[in-house]
């Protein structure tokens, strides 16, 4: 029989620090207002156009958004500077993505029941890293004292769940005994805070999930992994061309182009279908139904999403038991969201109930992973 891999642990770690959608849209207002008053006599002339107001109530409504968490909110709201305010770290300092990993893994260990010294990979999987080398996943190894190997991989939105995939894939090959996947979604710098349509949209937090052999598994609450499915086709309806190349491309490295931007609208369109028939085709390897699943860990990036790939997949509403919503507090936090999902509800399905932990997004992406409970 094939290996059983299952996840053991997972651990969520959020900042200190959020920003609500009313202190938001109060600080985006005050700075639209001082650039059209800065830019009176061009917009007049239709040269340049007026920013707009942002209201906390579209806010909500198009997503499900009421707050984020953010690493360090200096700065972010001060209409002189728009973005947050982060001290550079030595060389010989942990970095901040490592520092925040660090507080998702040691939570992940502990419900796994394991120790450093179980764990063979570190998984670093997240939609930016804070630099290209040496991997944060090899200052996290270090810092947490792991013997074997650990490497990033940059998967957007999907990046938790790719890197889950990888991790099964190791132990099933029998490369890894144990594997620790790390998401520290540390996004607020690439948030452009001057544009309307997105200032909104995400939250900084870190998660982490423990995956091994379900023979060695002691935790409480203990996932079989039945099986993975990924998917990509590309698309430049989320963007971000923030790159080592802009040196030699003589380009403003900072340039809105360089942060996050899409074209929500058609995301929403193109991803929705995209997702109900990935997941619907994954659950069918297993002959299973939608109607089968007990609980929906579905990504957090909009809730009228979740509406509407749960109603195409369940031929109705799913209520927030069987598909849990964490935007309201968490916001989109990239890759994790899925991740937080699962997380914050997954104690109290019985033994057999399975579950769906499936994230959608830039790329485009979709990562799925069919759950059954032990
Ligand atoms: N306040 C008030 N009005 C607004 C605002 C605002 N803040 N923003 C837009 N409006 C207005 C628009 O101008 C428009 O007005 P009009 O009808 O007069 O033209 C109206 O509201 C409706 O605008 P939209 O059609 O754009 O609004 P939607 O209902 O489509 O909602 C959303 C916008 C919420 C963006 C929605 O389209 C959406 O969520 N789409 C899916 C997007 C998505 O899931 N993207 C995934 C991105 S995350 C990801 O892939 C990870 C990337 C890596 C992480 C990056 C971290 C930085």
């Amino acid at each position: 029989m094939a290996e059983q891999i299952v996840i053991s642990g997972v651990g969520v770690w959020n900042p200190e620090f959020t920003i609500t959608n009313d202190e938001l849209v109060s600080s985006y207002n005050a700075w639209a207002e001082s650039y059209n008053a800065a830019h009176r006599e061009q917009i007049d002339q239709n040269k340049v156009t007026a920013k707009p107001q942002s209201s906390s109530e579209f806010i909500e409504k198009a997503s499900g958004i009421k707050q984020r968490y953010i690493y360090q909110k200096e700065g972010a709201l001060d209409i002189d500077r728009m973005r947050p305010t982060i001290p550079e770290r030595g060389e010989d300092e942990l970095s901040d993505q490592a520092q925040i990993a660090i507080e998702a893994a040691t939570k992940a260990l502990e419900q796994a029941n394991k120790s450093a010294a179980d764990v063979d990979v570190v998984i670093v999987s997240c939609a930016y890293t804070q630099r290209a080398y040496p991997a944060i996943a090899i200052e996290v190894q270090e810092a947490l004292g792991i013997e074997g190997f650990g490497f990033d991989m940059l998967v957007a939105c999907s990046a938790a769940t790719f890197g889950m995939h990888r991790a099964y894939e190791m132990i099933a090959a029998g490369t890894a005994a144990c594997v620790l996947v790390i998401n520290p979604e540390l996004v607020s710098p690439q948030v452009n805070y001057t544009d309307r349509d997105s200032h909104f949209i995400f939250g900084d937090v870190a998660t982490a999930t423990v995956l091994e052999k379900a023979e060695t598994a002691t935790a409480d609450h203990v996932y079989e992994i039945l099986s993975t499915k990924a998917l990509t086709k590309y698309s430049s309806n989320i963007r971000s061309n923030f790159s080592y190349m802009s040196r030699a491309n003589d380009v403003d490295p900072y340039g809105p182009d360089k942060l996050f931007h899409q074209a929500g609208r058609k995301v929403f369109k193109e991803v929705c279908p995209l997702a109900a028939d990935h997941i619907e085709q994954h659950l069918s390897r297993h002959e299973l139904k939608p109607a089968d699943v007990r609980r929906w860990w579905l990504h957090q990036a909009n809730i009228n999403m979740n509406t509407l790939i749960c109603k195409r997949l369940l031929g109705r509403e799913a209520s927030r038991e069987e598909a849990p919503i964490v935007l309201d507090e968490y916001a989109n936090t990239a890759s994790a969201g899925s991740v937080i999902a699962f997380g914050l509800n997954h104690k109290d399905l019985k033994s057999g109930d399975h579950g769906v932990l499936c994230s959608f997004g830039a790329g485009y992406s979709i990562g799925s992973l069919v759950l059954k409970k032990r």
